[in-house]
């Protein structure tokens, strides 16, 4: 096994719940309740329609499903915190109390962490890594998960959605994206969230050229190698593009991309295409 080590992270603690990651990967379901997601284009931003796909994705063996109300894809602008709350609101309170697995909220702000996380989500995925709503509200959103027990997903990413993608530049993207996310667990830490509680994702495509992502996909093993569950998110990106794959193309390439990392030691795969990737990482783990 590529990055097996004894520091790779052997649990990943979520509101009451203890994940064994030296176990197996676990698989989160991307639930995108937004008119403008990349992927879904509006398809679950219905509260019904969007519990109907959590409850499917659950029944494909899905771990987590991660619901998100702002669409942080290239060149997307920022949603209003009452719109976000008004789009996660509804959805939350379907979903909590009918999934048997724990929901996870993608945001970078603090109000909508606050909603979900008294809603019961049980891990707040932070795509700023702590960064976004400087005046407090990093600090603050980590205190939020800390208090509710939450899990916190600390994602890099270089400037803001609406021109992240425009010129991104690094002098050493691993080195630099680590050191940022190191850091983001440090102060977590000082806002009292439980080292175990923890998960670090290199942001695949946030603020990053291909070669960029290519770099940090690379060097998962690296990033692992410190201990808290590495999370990946490559499902039907446009990193893929460079390969000449449209949209609807990009599955097999997905799966190839989720079972070398995982092969590295990433512990959470974060995709659109739960059964499919569930299925992978089945025979991946049992050749490891
Ligand atoms: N990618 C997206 C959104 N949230 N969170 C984490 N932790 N890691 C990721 O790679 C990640 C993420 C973007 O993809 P998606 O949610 O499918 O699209 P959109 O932002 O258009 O809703």
């Amino acid at each position: 096994m590529a990055a097996a080590g004894s520091s790779l992270a052997a649990a990943w603690r979520v509101r009451g719940q203890t994940f064994d990651v030296a176990r197996r990967a676990l698989v989160m379901g991307v639930l995108n309740v937004t008119p403008d997601s990349f992927s879904e284009k509006g398809r679950y931003a219905d509260p019904g329609a969007a519990l109907e796909r959590a409850l499917a994705m659950v029944d494909e063996g899905a771990d987590l499903i991660d619901v998100g109300g702002e669409s942080t894809r290239p060149g997307s602008a920022t949603v209003p915190v009452d719109e976000e709350i008004a789009r996660i609101r509804p959805v939350l309170e379907r979903l909590v109390p009918a999934c048997k697995v724990p929901i996870s909220i993608d945001t970078r702000k603090t109000e909508v962490a606050r909603v979900a996380l008294e809603l019961g989500a049980g891990v707040l995925n932070d795509v700023s890594g702590l960064r976004a709503d400087p005046a407090g509200g990093g600090h603050e959103r980590a205190r939020l998960a800390a208090m509710h027990g939450a899990g916190l997903v600390l994602m890099h990413m270089q400037g803001e959605p609406a021109t992240m993608q425009q010129d991104p530049r690094y002098d050493n993207v691993v080195s630099e994206v680590k050191g940022f996310l190191f850091d983001a667990a440090r102060r977590a830490g000082e806002a009292g969230v439980a080292r175990e509680s923890i998960a670090l994702d290199p942001g695949v495509g946030f603020g990053k050229a291909f070669e960029h992502s290519l770099a940090l996909l690379r060097g998962v093993g690296d990033l692992a190698a410190a201990g808290y569950p590495v999370l990946i998110g490559v499902s039907r990106k446009s990193f893929f593009a460079k390969f000449e794959l449209a949209l609807d193309q990009r599955l097999e390439a997905g799966l190839a991309a989720a079972a070398v990392c995982v092969l590295r030691g990433a512990r959470i795969v974060r995709t659109h295409d739960v059964r499919a990737t569930v299925r992978a990482l089945r025979v991946v783990e049992a050749l490891l």
